[in-house]
């Protein structure tokens, strides 16, 4: 597990060297959808549209960049995103994997009052893992990764979330990000030399250093990664502890008033080379990451990167909880007050 927590590391160099070629397309669907409205609904994440988001992301097979599935799911999640109203922007490109294929990478980006000065970035990973490679059985470690929670369970609660945006708009612009490649590090049987930490997140990387928009800056971003498992908890995650503790105070702060303490807890945990890292580093915004990480236990679920991630890993609740969190950080009054 230790080789999966990256101390703090030296080099502030990540620019992406690996872009070869890269196509923006924007799609602007009918923005009339989008109606501010004044009346106190109370917005209300349903657990079983989040789960159903996941289940769909499920059924179209491992999303690993250069198959079939992974072009069906993406297609999928660009339509959802235009459908609940947002600005999508694709952005393509091929980015080198740590053993020099090209991926056919595509971040998918959809935005929420693209004209609001005042932004909050959601994201989480949409591709999934080609190596089961923290199997207990090591005859699976070839064998891809479902990514219910590692990937699927992020994006689904993010969709969800993009379903609540169009029936209410926010007093902040939202720029929902599902960010490709982050899965495709270099496996531990790979013998070739290889870039460590700079396998991973490769979607994220590339984002960074050609952002949808030029000098994109949020507020802040907040990542979520494994927010689905019935066992999750959530430390407070070391980078965004060290470069964003003021939004980690507020969002555990949130949290723990909502009576989420027992999901949200008040503790430190592992330090994540995750998508979240290269935001920051290359965005100069704080970003956190909402993570399923105990410290205290096995670190990552006992069902990360083996073939048990499946359904039976994704809880309602928990993307119930996670998504409450996160939609009232975005509608509290203080998102729009000044830091
Ligand atoms: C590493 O294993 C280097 N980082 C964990 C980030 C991750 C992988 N999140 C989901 N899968
Ligand atoms: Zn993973």
């Amino acid at each position: 597990m230790r080789r999966f927590i990256i101390s703090l590391s030296l080099s502030a160099l990540f620019m992406c060297a690996c872009s070869m070629q890269t196509n923006t397309e924007k799609n602007t669907p009918a923005t009339g959808k989008q109606e501010k409205t004044n009346d106190s609904r109370a917005l209300t994440f349903d657990a079983d549209s989040a789960y159903h988001f996941v289940e769909k992301q499920v059924s179209f097979g491992p999303r690993i960049p250069n198959t079939p599935e992974h072009t069906a799911c993406g297609d999928y999640l660009t339509f959802k995103l235009k459908e609940y109203g947002a600005i999508v922007t694709e952005q393509r490109a091929d980015l080198k994997a740590y053993d020099n294929t090209i991926l056919k990478a595509r971040n998918i980006i959809g935005s929420f009052l693209p004209e609001a000065p005042e932004r909050i970035l959601l994201c989480a990973h949409w591709d999934t893992r080609p190596y089961s490679d923290n199997d207990p059985d090591p005859s699976n470690h070839h064998q891809p990764v479902m990514g219910a929670n590692d990937g699927a369970s992020g994006v689904g609660v993010l969709l969800e979330i993009a379903r609540q945006l169009q029936k209410k708009l926010p007093a902040v612009g939202v720029d929902i990000i599902f960010f490709d490649a982050e899965d495709h590090g270099a496996p531990y049987f790979y013998k070739g030399v290889n870039n460590g930490e700079e396998t991973w997140c490769l979607g994220s990387q590339y984002w960074a250093a050609n952002p949808h928009t030029p000098d994109y800056k949020a507020k802040f971003g907040i990542l979520l990664d494994m927010v689905g498992s019935p066992t999750a908890t959530f430390y407070k995650e070391g980078y965004s502890m060290q470069m964003a503790p003021l939004i980690v105070e507020k969002i555990w702060k949130e949290a723990i008033s909502m009576g989420k303490g027992g999901l949200f807890v008040n503790g430190t945990g592992g330090t994540i080379t995750d998508d979240h890292l290269f935001v920051m580093r290359g965005r100069a915004f704080p970003c956190i990451d909402i993570i399923d990480f105990n410290p205290h236990t096995t670190g990552f679920g006992s069902y990360w990167h083996t073939i048990n991630d499946t359904m039976e890993e994704i809880d309602r609740e928990t993307l119930k909880s996670v998504g409450e969190v996160v939609l009232s950080v975005i509608y509290s009054k203080q998102s729009s007050k000044k830091e």
